[in-house]
């Protein structure tokens, strides 16, 4: 009976430090990450809190490792390349304050930090024909805008977000700012990018969601 009794305490002790230890190793509580500070306030606009912005993606958190990643540009291009992370943090950096808005109707605020997709397209000299452009995440979610709206808008791909480098469950290393498109259209985890002279549906536009996804247009096509 002792015994027993030893073992049940144990085993609450035991499930005990494994949750507060959980807690503590949180860091998203804190706004610090890798020694970095978040900032949630920004000219004059308070920015979402990391720890606020939710986590819907198809297969949860993606953990990406920094030396080994690379960015495959290929398709219609003069050049495919790879890219390594420090080759595309050495990149001209631009940073935008903007909405997320998922279809679904919730939405949140970041400052996103990144490269113009324009300069990585430069280095390795997109084809004439070439019409969209799609990205491929590190999960198997997909999907593609058009080669002018992203020349047109200075679409960035972000590494950093509230001046902090892109944690994992954000999209770490790359997360395509989809600026005023519905988030489905700002993959995450991106691992390679295509160009491509034909329409290309992805994940969820496959599933029904419109191509589009112009933010307060209509979330699906029939
Ligand atoms: N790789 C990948 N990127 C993704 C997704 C995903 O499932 N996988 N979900 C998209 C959707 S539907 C939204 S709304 C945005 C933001 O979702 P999050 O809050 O889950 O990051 O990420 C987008 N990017
Ligand atoms: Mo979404």
């Amino acid at each position: 009976m002792k015994r027993i009794l030893l073992i049940i305490s144990l085993i609450i002790l035991f499930s005990f430090s494994t949750f507060s230890g959980c807690v503590s190793e949180n860091q998203q509580s804190t706004g610090v990450y890798n020694n970095e500070t978040e900032t949630t306030f920004y000219e004059g606009q308070g920015l979402t809190p990391i720890a606020e912005q939710r986590n819907n993606a198809i297969k949860g958190t993606q953990y990406i490792d920094r030396e080994s990643y690379r960015l495959q540009v290929d398709g219609l291009v003069e050049n495919p390349r790879e890219f390594n992370y420090e080759e595309i943090t050495a990149l001209p950096r631009t940073s935008k304050v903007l909405d997320l808005d998922c279809v679904e109707g919730w939405s949140f605020t970041g400052k996103w930090t990144g490269v113009k997709i324009a300069e990585l397209f430069e280095e390795v000299e997109v084809m004439e024909n070439a019409s969209t452009v799609i990205f491929y995440s590190a999960d198997g979610y997909s999907t593609a805008l058009e080669l002018d709206y992203l020349l047109e808008n200075d679409i960035i791909l972000a590494y950093g977000l509230n001046d902090v480098t892109l944690p994992p469950e954000r999209g770490f290393p790359l997360q395509l700012v989809a600026e005023s498109k519905y988030g489905y259209k700002w993959a995450k985890w991106i691992v390679r990018i295509e160009l491509s002279d034909s329409e290309y549906r992805g994940y969820w536009e496959e599933r029904g969601y419109n191509n589009r996804a112009d933010v307060g247009g209509p979330a699906f096509e029939r």
